[in-house]
């Protein structure tokens, strides 16, 4: 077995501390971070995604893998992120409200942290309200939401409703994203952009801010 077929094996186990140790035993092989991270984490936690929906691995085993993919992304996180001193924009990010997932998430957000951003993450079950908030706080440029749940889309709408109600829409170049999102919903609800993974969302709101 290759070390990341391992790497994927033991995160659909949930061995938070084993994953972490092969991630860095990767690195120091000199393997490519992004290999490590598609093939290895993402790719194990798909096999647990499909497990899930087939019923064949229920919540918590889901929770202990995505804890190891966690695990094994901050010792990732140096390596894919590599800022500038000076940003090139703001962005907050969050997960909207109703929807506890984060792991795509703190993948856009690291992917926006290597493209030169200041990122403010303002987490998870983030009502309307608060994006605006924040936004209006920091002076973003971008803001960004991931959904990962069918009932949890609509609050993306929502969202862009209350920032059209405030005034304040124009202000900022606002992007979507997650498992369930698509580009017809993107347009459907007014968001700037829709990409389908965290590194292609970097680079639209680089060359959308620059
Ligand atoms: Co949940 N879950 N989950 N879950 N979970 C899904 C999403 C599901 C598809 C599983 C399934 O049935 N196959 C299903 C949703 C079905 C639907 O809505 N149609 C589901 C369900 C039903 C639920 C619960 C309701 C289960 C329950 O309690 N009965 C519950 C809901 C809780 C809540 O949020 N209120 C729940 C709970 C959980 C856990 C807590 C156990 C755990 C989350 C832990 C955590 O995040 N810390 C969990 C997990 C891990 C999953 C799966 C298995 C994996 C999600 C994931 O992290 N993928 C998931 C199955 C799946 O997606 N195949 C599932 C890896 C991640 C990197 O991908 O987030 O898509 P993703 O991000 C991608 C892109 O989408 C993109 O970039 C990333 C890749 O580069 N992206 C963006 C994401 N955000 C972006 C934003 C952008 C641009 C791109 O711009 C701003």
């Amino acid at each position: 077995m290759t070390i990341i077929q391992e790497i994927s094996e033991l995160l659909q186990k949930g061995r938070a501390k084993n994953v972490k140790a092969l991630v860095q035993q990767a690195l120091d092989e000199e393997m490519d971070p992004i290999e490590v991270l598609n093939e290895g984490l993402l790719s194990g936690m798909m096999i647990v995604g499909e497990k899930f929906k087939n019923n064949e691995v229920f919540v918590p085993e889901v929770l202990v893998a995505a804890r190891a993919m966690n695990a094994g992304i901050t010792i990732l996180e140096p390596k894919l992120v590599e800022a500038g001193n000076k940003p090139i924009g703001k962005a907050v990010i969050g997960t909207v409200e109703g929807d506890l997932h984060d792991i795509g998430k703190n993948l856009v957000i690291m992917m926006f942290k290597g493209a030169g951003f200041e990122v403010h993450d303002i987490g998870t079950d983030v009502a309307p309200q608060t994006f605006i908030d924040k936004a209006e706080e920091i002076g973003a440029d971008v803001v960004g939401m991931s959904a990962l749940l069918t009932t949890t889309m609509p609050k993306m709408e929502e969202t862009i409703n209350l920032m059209k109600e405030k005034g304040v829409r124009d202000k900022y170049i606002v992007m979507i994203g997650g498992a369930p999102v698509t580009e017809g919903f993107a347009e459907q609800v007014g968001a700037d952009f829709y990409t389908p993974d965290a590194a292609s969302a970097a680079e639209v709101a680089k060359k959308a801010v620059v």
